[in-house]
């Protein structure tokens, strides 16, 4: 497995996204040598920003038992690898976590209540946002919460992509509903069961934004000065 290992190292440091992607579940099938490779590849990259292939990375790392991939973790990146920064003293390990589990059922939920915490006392009560509190949230904040789901989801998932396609499709809402997997045709993808809580959603699935109380807060959300 000498050969095979090196002939995977290389492609994982300086091949394409796509190859990193192959390489990457290759190398945590070979045990504990390509764990070695995974975590000498994280540390190399602790100083860039976290981009999905490290979060991919993180995430084999993450959930193998490796316990020394356990202790690499906790030593050199204790809190995940995306900066959980905040202006208003939120603690969004929590979203980290899960999403580093890959449960983006459960990191959905903890995402709308970590906006409420963001919101204050009223929409914590409430689990639900005003359109208005939505433009007052710190961009740091929406920053932090957009790039962890970016990286956790091969870049798939996040606000950033649902507005990128919002964008393309010149604002159309039904357009985004159908094209996200909200809708089809005329039928509302039903909560929860309908959704797709994995990698195989299309593009921009997730967050949620329940629309039963209109459009504005992912109107909000999308067009917040954060993504200028
Ligand atoms: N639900 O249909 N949704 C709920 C979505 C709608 C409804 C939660 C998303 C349409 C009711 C989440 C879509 C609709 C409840 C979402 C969707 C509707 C509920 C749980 C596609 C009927 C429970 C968290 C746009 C035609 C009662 C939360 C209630 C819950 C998400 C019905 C995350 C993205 C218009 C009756 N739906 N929701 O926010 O008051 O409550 O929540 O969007």
């Amino acid at each position: 497995t000498h050969s095979n290992i090196d002939s995977l190292r290389q492609p994982l440091v300086s091949g394409s996204t796509n190859t990193q992607q192959q390489v990457i579940p290759q190398l945590a099938n070979l045990g504990d040598t390509g764990l070695d490779v995974l975590m000498e590849f994280l540390f190399g990259r602790k100083e860039n920003p976290a981009t999905w292939v490290d979060g991919k990375v993180y995430q084999v790392l993450y959930n193998s038992d490796s316990s020394k991939a356990k202790d690499f973790l906790q030593a050199y990146f204790p809190n995940g690898i995306v900066p959980l920064t905040s202006e208003c003293g939120i603690d969004y390990s929590s979203v980290q976590q899960l999403l580093a589990a890959s449960d983006f059922q459960a990191a959905d939920r903890m995402t709308l209540q970590k906006m409420c915490e963001l919101t204050g006392g009223a929409a914590v009560q409430r689990k639900w946002l005003y359109f208005t509190e939505v433009g007052n949230f710190p961009a740091t904040d929406l920053k932090t919460i957009n790039s962890l789901w970016l990286v956790h989801s091969e870049g798939k998932f996040g606000f950033t992509v649902q507005r990128e396609i919002w964008l393309s499709l010149g604002k159309n809402w039904e357009n985004l509903w159908e094209k996200i997997g909200w809708k089809k045709g005329n039928n509302w993808t039903r909560y929860p069961n309908e959704f797709t809580w994995d990698l195989s959603a299309p593009r921009g699935h997730l967050p949620l934004s329940n629309q039963l109380r209109g459009v504005r807060v992912i109107a909000s959300l999308l067009s917040h000065p954060a993504w200028n």
